[in-house]
């Protein structure tokens, strides 16, 4: 399939690469190594990386603005479903790509490439880079390291496999690239995102059965200066905590009127719970969007009923 998606890409002068919403590295990352190893390779052509902005991964790279281009091609990585592409509007485009690691939702392209295998889509990107004739560099392969690192969250995950660190074993070999300098790109964060995740710890509520978590309302986001997205983030820093298998964080967003429920775990399916209630994602990783904080202990209850069940089939 890799090929065919090459020959696509030779074949469109105009490339639209897009992610999904709420972006994170991985969808950053991709987007933008993919769109500068295709200008690298084929100078002549018009590619552009689109998706609203975020402040706080402004040092990773700069994204386009989004422009109507006439004939193009559609790339859209790490989004699994029509919904959640961020600014391009899939159905303008002639010919539509996929590359994405979430388990398959919905097809909306024409080629559509999935291994939910995967650490990351950055981790399928490399793969592609190696196989097809597109170009890399130091700073593409600074970027697709920092999309594994980060939905691997750090290679804690077991979505690293030998394959994941093969492939970031040559890429260091081949390009070199510096993890000091790269890594402060994605984890360097103010101080008051680091009092908030004090805050987090010293209110977080543990449920009988053992789900932590925490309620970041817009009143607390006011206080510690930080804003939904940031405190939605915070989620990745409250793994291993022996008491609590599953972890949740529940976020006010105001200006959109709902709140955003991150679920993490050890070893625990959770999409299933979250697609209940509007979300979904990886089964160790995923979230929803509900629209008052009842449904979001509705959502709770039924990870520590989850949890009960376990109990008592063990
Ligand atoms: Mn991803």
């Amino acid at each position: 399939m890799f090929n065919e998606i090459y020959k696509r890409i030779k074949e469109y002068d105009n490339i639209v690469i897009a992610r999904h919403i709420g972006v994170d590295p991985d969808a950053l990352c991709s987007s933008l190594a993919l769109r500068d190893s295709i200008k690298l390779t084929f100078p002549n052509k018009n590619v552009i990386a689109v998706g609203s902005g975020s402040q706080k991964f402004n040092k990773v790279g700069s994204i386009d603005k989004y422009t109507t281009l006439d004939d193009a091609l559609l790339i859209v990585l790490d989004t699994p479903d029509k919904k959640r592409v961020d600014t391009a509007i899939v159905d303008l485009f002639k010919y539509k790509i996929k590359i994405d690691h979430h388990p398959f939702i919905e097809k909306f392209c024409d080629i559509e490439y999935i291994d939910d295998n995967k650490s990351s889509t950055c981790e399928i990107i490399m793969e592609l880079l190696k196989k097809v004739d597109l170009e890399c560099n130091e700073t593409i392969a600074g970027l697709l390291f920092l999309g594994v690192a980060s939905d691997s969250n750090r290679f804690l995950f077991n979505t690293c496999t030998s394959n994941t660190f093969k492939l970031v074993s040559e890429y260091m070999d081949k390009y070199n690239f510096d993890l000091e300098e790269l890594y402060p790109k994605i984890y360097s964060r103010p101080m008051n995102e680091v009092r908030l995740q004090g805050y987090i710890s010293l209110n977080m509520k543990i449920t009988d059965n053992g789900v932590g978590y925490a309620i970041i309302d817009n009143d607390t986001q006011v206080e510690y200066k930080v804003d939904s997205a940031a405190a939605g983030n915070m989620i990745n820093n409250f793994n291993f905590i022996e008491e609590a298998p599953i972890w949740v964080t529940v976020t006010e967003d105001v200006r959109n009127a709902f709140f955003r429920i991150s679920v993490r775990s050890r070893g625990i399916t959770v999409n299933k719970v979250c697609e209940k209630y509007n979300g979904g994602g990886h089964i160790h990783a995923a979230g929803a969007r509900v629209k008052n904080l009842d449904e979001a202990m509705n959502l709770i209850n039924d990870l520590d009923k989850l949890l009960g069940e376990m109990k008592n089939d063990n």
